[in-house]
């Protein structure tokens, strides 16, 4: 069984997704942070960076202790190499597959996370840095799209590299791009919203109330101007 700490957001649903496809049994654990539930002890002993997503593999394959995984491609490698799908053994596409994962997780996610950071949530709109990310963004998305020409996932079949990208490219809208500016990764997206697996992925879960785009201000308090000394004293470490 799979413990899956889950809140609504893009690095999450890229777990959700590869669930999902593989029909693994799973327990979703809320993990609300807007409420600063990412600062509890027990959350920080599965997931030491104070982020959503994170797992606990409670029937791992040695039979051993239960493994805690952070950092959602890691998470991703991690199930895929468990369930023997969608991360190629075969060392060409295992590679493509994991570069272009890892382009995701330290380009994609983190540019578009930004955009969307001075774009909605900043308390004043900042023009130098929403040039940057949304350019930033802009140019990411050209180079899937590029990637894409002439292919219908990123890396040979339907992987994990698709699954990373997939809920970023959804929220395109809310980071100021046009899909029709991207043919390639147009096509890519709606192939893999026709999923149904995707469906599944994205169907609401009981008890959590996703709000994308919005944040009241005891909810910007507590997840933005975060340090070193604001997390020792919220977890009392
Ligand atoms: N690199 C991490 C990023 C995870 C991340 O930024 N999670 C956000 C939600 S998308 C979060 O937990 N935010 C809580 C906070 O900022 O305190 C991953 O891919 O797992």
């Amino acid at each position: 069984m799979i413990a899956f700490h889950f809140w609504p957001s893009p690095n999450a649903y890229k777990v959700r997704l590869l669930l999902e496809e593989t029909e693994t049994p799973c327990e979703i654990v809320a993990v609300n942070v807007r409420e600063g539930a990412q600062f509890s002890p027990d959350f920080l002993a599965i997931s030491p960076n104070n982020r959503i997503p994170a797992i606990v593999d409670t029937a791992p394959a040695d039979g051993g202790a239960p493994v805690p995984v952070f950092e959602s491609g890691a998470i991703l490698i991690y199930l895929a190499e468990k369930t023997g799908r969608f991360l190629a053994t075969e060392p060409r596409e295992r590679t493509e597959t994991l570069q272009w994962l890892m382009w995701q997780m330290a380009g994609l996610g983190p540019m578009a996370g930004q955009n969307g950071h001075f774009n909605l949530y900043a308390p004043e709109k900042l023009p130098y840095a929403i040039t940057r990310f949304v350019g930033e963004t802009n140019r990411l998305y050209g180079v899937l799209d590029r990637r894409l020409e002439g292919r219908d996932y990123i890396a040979g079949g339907y992987s994990i590299a698709d699954m990373a990208s997939y809920p970023w490219i959804r929220l395109h809208d809310m980071h100021l791009q046009n899909l029709d500016d991207f043919p390639n990764l147009k096509s890519w997206a709606a192939r893999i919203a026709a999923r149904p697996a995707t469906a599944r992925a994205y169907e609401p879960v009981e008890g959590i109330a996703a709000r994308p785009g919005q944040i009241d201000d005891r909810e910007r308090a507590i997840l933005f101007g975060q340090t070193a000394k604001t997390i020792a004293e919220r977890t009392g470490a």
